[in-house]
């Protein structure tokens, strides 16, 4: 295929098959839903990873499942990530900051003080109507030229835009960053954080790959795709958070701006990851966890003992479907998300249960799908007095811990 970012030709990397899109949750076990092509390639030139078949948007987000967990790992990253951006004055208490794919609006809850106005801009109708509901000022619309016009008629330029995980979920990247030119104050900055190829690379996370996220942004394609829309990469700041994270800080190339040694330190160290040969291994890790996760299950199932997974995460959904583990195997999956109890996993269908549910009634495994949220659940759960259940670690190497 033809790389979306720059236009040069792409080689497969891995086929994970066909599956449902990770966020379609089934209302019954008996609804129909349609598999489509997971396949992702990987374009030398810019050094950029994506999907080589993109939904269509509508299809994805209209009713959205996704809403921002409570959870004190993202509570201590929205902390060390605000202070990275008041620290080197990419926010202060006169900046205006929209942010991009908002949700229900947790981030911009946690800015709120520090800045002088918050607006929130999310395409799912459910999410944006519950972020408005809880007093976070949220336009629902996808972001992109036509969008970014809007906002800055009825509102003025923004002086940071802020995108965390979304960008990777547009097929056209190119859009959004016209839309971030459009909209972006002459010495405003624009911060995207994303899932970092290098980590998703490194850490075998095969199951980063579904439908919503159609890129897995590298420091090489995030500043092609900068470059091209009049925009430069000036900062960079990396975190733990959803299994490895990049934030990408740019500003209007116009400026001339100084670009920091962070941007060239992490660059060589990615240069070393994304190369064929460690290309290759991630997919080769794709079957190695498809053998060792299912003779593991298939022993516990052996001994008579039960699995759960926990988090119905969309990750969750690529890795089951992928090894092709279903209600057979798995009796429940836990996960917190009200909106999404009751219902059914897309293509494996196990039922949804909530977390007091899975802790009163709890089986001898866990398989943790939210492997991102590991600590905090395993010491959630000890610390409601349930030491027996073992937890199954997925990535990066399959594990147990007791
Ligand atoms: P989580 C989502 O991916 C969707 P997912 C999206 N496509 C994206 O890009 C990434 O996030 C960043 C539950 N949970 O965040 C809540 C508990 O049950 O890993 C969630 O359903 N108990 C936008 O879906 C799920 O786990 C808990 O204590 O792969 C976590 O989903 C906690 C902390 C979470 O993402």
């Amino acid at each position: 295929m033809t790389c979306r970012i720059c236009n040069n030709s792409t080689y497969m990397v891995l086929d994970l098959g066909s599956t449902p899109p990770a966020n379609s949750f089934l209302s019954s076990i008996e609804d129909k839903i349609e598999n489509f092509p997971l396949v992702l390639e990987y374009c030398s030139s810019c050094s950029n990873l994506q999907l080589r078949d993109c939904l269509d948007s509508d299809k994805l987000y209209k009713n959205y499942y996704y809403v921002t967990p409570k959870s004190q790992t993202l509570d201590s990253h929205y902390s060390f990530f605000t202070n990275f951006l008041l620290a080197k004055n990419y926010l202060n208490s006169e900046s205006s900051v929209v942010e991009v794919g908002s949700n229900i609006g947790d981030f911009l809850q946690h800015i709120k003080p520090y800045v002088r106005s918050i607006i929130g801009i999310d395409p799912a109708e459910n999410i944006a109507a519950k972020a408005n509901s809880l007093g976070i000022e949220t336009i629902c619309d996808f972001f992109s030229t036509a969008a970014a016009d809007n906002i800055k008629k009825k509102y003025g330029s923004a002086d940071t835009i802020i995108a965390r995980h979304c960008f990777a979920h547009n097929a056209s990247p190119h859009d959004l960053l016209q839309g971030v030119k459009l909209l972006m104050a002459p010495d405003g900055h624009v911060i995207i954080e994303n899932a970092y190829a290098v980590n998703t690379i490194e850490g075998n996370e095969i199951d980063q790959i579904y439908h919503e996220h159609m890129f897995y942004y590298s420091i090489q394609s995030m500043s092609k795709a900068l470059e091209l829309n009049g925009l430069v990469l000036v900062d960079l700041f990396i975190s733990q958070v959803h299994g490895g994270s990049i934030s990408f800080v740019a500003t209007h190339a116009e400026n001339n701006p100084t670009v920091l040694d962070s941007v060239a330190d992490y660059l060589s160290y990615e240069k070393t990851v994304l190369t064929k040969s460690k290309l290759l291994d991630f997919a080769s890790s794709a079957s190695k966890i498809k053998i060792e996760l299912n003779a593991l299950v298939k022993n516990i199932l052996n001994e008579g003992k039960t699995i759960y997974s926990y988090g119905a995460t969309a990750k969750g959904n690529t890795l089951l479907n992928f090894i092709g583990l279903n209600n057979e195997s798995i009796t429940y999956c836990v996960d917190s998300t009200e909106i999404k109890q009751g219902k059914f996993l897309p293509g494996s269908k196990i039922k949804i249960i909530n977390e007091e549910e899975g802790l009163n009634n709890p089986p001898d495994y866990f398989l943790l799908t939210a492997w991102n949220y590991r600590d905090e659940i395993i010491s959630k759960t000890r610390e409601s007095g349930n030491y027996s259940s073992a937890f199954i670690v997925p990535f990066p190497e399959l594990k147990i811990m007791r």
